[in-house]
């Protein structure tokens, strides 16, 4: 029997490989990422995989896709719980994105700390929204979702290898390999023809619902390697001649630990893509809709920390409007330096970060009681915090990956009403629970905190 996690695995190696051979500067991408990890290895040592094993990094991808209805996202839902990977958070980019990104998203990973700890593969999955009109006028709402209706992305023997995958929790070897053929199979980019006519239709409206809606498949539309110092590996691409996106999203390089998430980009590649003329005549075209992307993980934030972290992105913007000729990353240094605690103990004590706590091994024994309130445990060496690494998406940062790689702005009708989407419905679109990633870290650390309690028979979990 191979394992649910091993199955990922395996899946997410493939899928890297075929990602490599489609996109090359994606395989750059993972060949500068690993030289950059080791020489970080080597120069912090122990400390360099605080936030994970270098086994665990150096494996670490996650991917994005994209569908157009609720029933093609159930069946992903079912090849990814295969894989041991859970619908996480809820993402609407809709509202995060200024120019047309008609999709709400969630983020398919595993859940546990052991499942992560194996294999963190995650896939960032967006839905196509056709029934807001801020997009699309009821005669392309239409057409849209009868083109979707008729196609199929995911062919049965593979849901049904799925479905035997989840609730067994594994496959046997023989059903393992067709398994991964066909669901490696069903996200490598399609030969067939692409209506030319019906693609720059949609691509009007969006480039993502051109992406998404104007093709008969689906595609891996990036893959995205984890890196331990993503400015040194900005400056080595930029060097190497592969042209990244302007900035590296999300927070700004500081002192103190790395929080949350910091990505960025080398920007679409045109690939060859057949295009069918109306008059039937098919012909060799290009379109850009894929990269790669890389990104540094850092420390969970609460929502106390998140919200900090919205506010200080918010200040970010104020001030540059106010001040044009100022550089952003640098207005962010300032405003991060000023607000963000600057080590891990603070961010712990003033409850912005989220950690997992385990008793000191080999404490001297002075026949004293532990106290029972976790700041003194810490303080007194009975107990250490580990961090707990972010293991979501963020969806400013997600906007600005989406539009730094969008061929045009699209059009959008901000009068209009949009149609409501919130977690709650993607839940029920999925037929699965949208879990919250707030709930699992403090899942994460409540445990800790209650085997620390029964390691140190205290009264209870330390508060
Ligand atoms: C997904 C963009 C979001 C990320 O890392 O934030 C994303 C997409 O382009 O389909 O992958
Ligand atoms: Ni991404």
């Amino acid at each position: 029997m191979i394992s649910q996690w091993r199955l990922r695995a395996a899946f997410a190696a493939r899928l890297s490989d075929m990602y490599g051979r489609e996109v090359p500067a994606y395989t750059t991408l993972v060949d500068v990422s690993r030289e950059v990890n080791e020489e970080v290895l080597r120069a912090r040592g122990a400390d360099a995989e605080r936030l994970g094993s270098i086994s665990r990094v150096t494996a670490e991808r996650h991917g994005a896709i994209r569908v157009g209805t609720p029933a093609e996202l159930r069946q992903v839902a079912r090849v990814f719980g295969a894989l041991g990977m859970h619908p996480v958070g809820f993402y609407d980019l809709r509202e995060a994105a200024s120019s047309a990104v008609p999709v709400v998203s969630t983020a398919f990973r595993p859940v546990d700390g052991d499942e992560l700890a194996r294999n963190p593969f995650r896939v960032f999955t967006s839905m196509l929204t056709p029934a807001d009109p801020r997009f699309f006028d009821t005669d392309l709402r239409d057409r849209l979702e009868t083109f979707l209706a008729a196609r199929e992305l995911f062919p049965p023997t593979l849901l049904d290898l799925a479905d035997r995958a989840e609730a067994e929790g594994g496959l046997s070897e023989q059903d393992a390999e067709p398994f991964l053929r066909l669901a490696v199979a069903a996200f490598e980019l399609s030969p067939e023809p692409i209506d030319r006519a019906w693609y720059e239709t949609l691509e009007k409206v969006s480039a993502v619902a051109a992406d998404i809606g104007g093709v008969r498949s689906t595609h891996i539309n990036h893959l995205t390697p984890r890196v331990l110092d993503i400015d040194e590996l900005y400056r080595r691409m930029t060097e190497r001649g592969i042209e990244m996106i302007d900035t590296i999203q999300g927070p700004p390089a500081c002192q103190g630990p790395d929080l949350l998430l910091r990505q960025t980009s080398f920007r679409a590649l045109a690939e060859p893509r057949a295009l069918r003329a109306p008059d039937g005549g098919v012909t060799s075209g290009a379109l850009r809709v894929r990269f790669g992307e890389v990104e540094a993980r850092g420390i969970a934030v609460t929502r106390e920390g998140r919200a900090l972290y919205d506010r200080l992105l918010t200040l970010v913007d104020e001030q540059a409007a106010q001040h044009p000729g100022a550089e952003r990353t640098e207005l962010a240094r300032a405003l991060w330096t000023e607000h963000v605690p600057g080590t891990e103990r603070d961010l712990a004590a003033q409850g912005l970060g989220y950690f997992t706590y385990r008793v000191t091994p080999g404490r001297p024994g002075d026949g004293s009681r532990p106290p029972q309130a976790l700041g003194d445990l810490l303080d007194q060496g009975w107990v250490r915090a580990e961090p707990i690494v972010y293991e979501d998406f963020l969806p400013r940062s997600a906007a600005g990956i989406f539009q730094s790689n969008l061929s045009g702005e699209g059009s959008r009708d901000n009068e209009r009403q949009g149609a409501a989407y919130d977690s709650a419905w993607l839940s029920g679109a999925l037929d699965r629970e949208v879990l919250d990633p707030y709930a699992l870290y403090e899942r994460q650390r409540d445990h800790s905190l209650a085997q620390v309690a029964r390691e140190l028979e205290l009264d209870g979990p330390p508060g």
